[in-house]
């Protein structure tokens, strides 16, 4: 068999199959990766959100305009060591994060929703909003989740977050 004819297309296979193999090297499953750190439970503290970038964000909540600030979540997360910098891959897509508040109300997002490489879910923790501290039955803190169609997520007295 004469293989001349398909020499380029050879050469064009073997650029794309090495190429492939660098992409899943630094971005595959086959990647190094942190373990998991295991359970993290970070109780509520303004420590928690002290000197991350702040974002302005807007949510409606039953017809009401808020305007708040606060800190990514995923910021948090990762400063607090319970989110990796580089992109989630393994272990990590099965893991969680749960926002529980005072009253019991508790919401859960996984680490891939929130991740900006996946599902770029964003999700603010906000401490103020029109200017002013939450009022107690808010605060300290709670979820803005601008991209939600109902404000059923955004959790008020933020108490704990728990990742696992
Ligand atoms: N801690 C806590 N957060 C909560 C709730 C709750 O019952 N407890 N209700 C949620 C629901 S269903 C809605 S619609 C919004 C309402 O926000 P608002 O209380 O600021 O109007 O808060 C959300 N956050
Ligand atoms: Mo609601």
């Amino acid at each position: 068999m004469n293989l001349r004819p398909c020499l380029p297309l050879l050469i064009a296979a073997y650029v794309a199959t090495g190429s492939l193999s660098a992409a899943a090297q630094s971005h595959g499953a086959h990647a190094p990766s942190t373990p998991p750190p295991g359970r993290i439970e970070l109780p509520w503290s303004a420590e928690l959100l002290h000197n991350l970038p702040r974002h302005d964000v807007g949510m409606e909540v039953h017809g009401r305009a808020l305007r708040c600030s606060g800190v990514d979540l995923v910021d948090l997360l990762r400063r607090a060591g319970a989110m990796p910098a580089d992109p989630l891959r393994g272990a990590h897509l099965a893991r969680r994060v749960e926002v529980r508040a005072r009253d019991g109300y508790t919401v859960v997002f996984s680490l891939g929703e929130l991740d900006p490489t996946l599902g770029k879910q964003r999700v603010y923790v906000a401490d103020q909003c029109d200017g002013k501290p939450l009022p107690a039955d808010a605060g300290p803190a709670r979820l803005l989740i601008p991209s939600d169609a109902r404000p059923a997520r955004s959790a008020r007295q933020i108490q704990t977050f728990v990742i696992e």
